[in-house]
């Protein structure tokens, strides 16, 4: 999958340091850094929630001129206890949680102020957390806006984006019984919270498979191939299932409404023009709301990081931002 990205991102990098850092409540989250131990510090938030960090999220910053940051955020990817385990309680994963981890992790690493890198999910998570504690963040670079706002949660999980991929969707409600499709997202929270193995295995991996399937403009057969793994599609789908019932735990449009909070942050924003999970009118009501942001539409692509165009913007922009 990465290949494709050579002669677009850095090059592949190893880490300097990493470690499990204790936040609270029992979790412990993965953490790793890389490039210029005394460059410039940058923090990646990765997406879903629950979709964990991989080591091609390293290249969208130059590793001579950066500090890299990356975290699993909690029970997911390498941070214990996994989602997917039956002592993988959720009570304590919210968006605020998430927010106090970053400031954990922050003091942890001796860094002051950080830019903060995030695509989709992490882009919320972004927002929350520039938001929260503005003056900690240098720049934010912003991709795949999305806001939890209802709308962008029923559009993609609950029938819109069924318009344009019909024949996925019917993999999509295949566990759901026909009278509980009108409100897919807490049909899903029954199946993935059910204790059988053999009913929220393949929950999972219908929910896993229909976001991986349908994030790229031209389908990504290793990335969906990846998105079927039970481990990983069991975290990912029970915690972006956790997350959405909430509504992230946001006032609604709360992350558009307080955009103002950023005016004096420098940002990009990275958007496909052809981004099904999180269509362009989420980037376009935050830009609307926050004009000094920069928006930046690919006119070829959809929602996902490595789509050669996305990639592209995203890298000029933490270019630009290395000072
Ligand atoms: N979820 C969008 C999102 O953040 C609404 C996302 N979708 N897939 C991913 O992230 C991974 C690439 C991390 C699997």
């Amino acid at each position: 999958m990465t290949d494709a990205l050579d002669g677009i991102l850095y090059p592949d990098i190893e880490p300097y340091a990493s470690g499990m850092l204790p936040v609270g409540d029992g979790h412990r989250v993965y953490w790793e850094t890389s490039g210029d131990p005394d460059g410039k510090p940058v923090v990646f938030l990765h997406g879903g929630p629950g979709g964990g960090t991989a080591s091609w999220q390293r290249r969208f910053f130059d590793p001579e001129r950066y500090r890299i940051i990356l975290m699993d955020q909690r029970a997911c990817g390498r941070s214990e206890p996994h989602a997917s385990e039956p002592e993988g309680d959720l009570a304590a994963v919210t968006t605020w949680h998430l927010v106090a981890d970053l400031e954990v992790l922050r003091a942890h690493l001796g860094v002051d102020r950080w830019q903060v890198f995030g695509g989709s999910w992490g882009s919320a998570l972004a927002l929350a957390y520039a938001q929260a504690h503005p003056r900690r963040v240098t720049e934010l670079v912003l991709r795949g806006v999305f806001t939890l706002r209802r709308h962008e949660l029923e559009w993609f999980y609950e029938g819109g984006a069924q318009a344009l991929f019909p024949d996925l969707w019917e993999s999509y409600v295949a566990p759901i019984p026909t009278g509980e499709r009108g409100r897919m997202i807490e049909a899903y929270h029954r199946r993935l919270t059910h204790p059988d193995p053999d009913v929220h295995v393949p929950a999972a991996v219908a929910w896993s498979v229909w976001e991986a399937s349908t994030i790229t403009l031209r389908p990504d057969r290793e990335a969906i191939e990846r998105a079927a793994d039970p481990r990983s599609a069991v975290a990912f789908a029970r915690i972006e299932n956790h997350f959405f019932r909430h509504g992230g735990w946001f006032r609604e449009g709360q992350l558009i409404e307080d955009a103002p909070r950023l005016r004096d942050i420098p940002a990009v924003i990275v958007q496909g023009r052809y981004d099904v999970c999180t269509p362009v009118m989420t980037a376009w009501d935050l830009h609307r709301a926050w004009p000094e942001a920069e928006l930046v539409v690919v006119d070829d692509a959809g929602h996902a990081a490595i789509e050669p165009g996305i990639a592209a913007a995203l890298r000029r922009a933490t270019d630009r931002f290395a000072g």
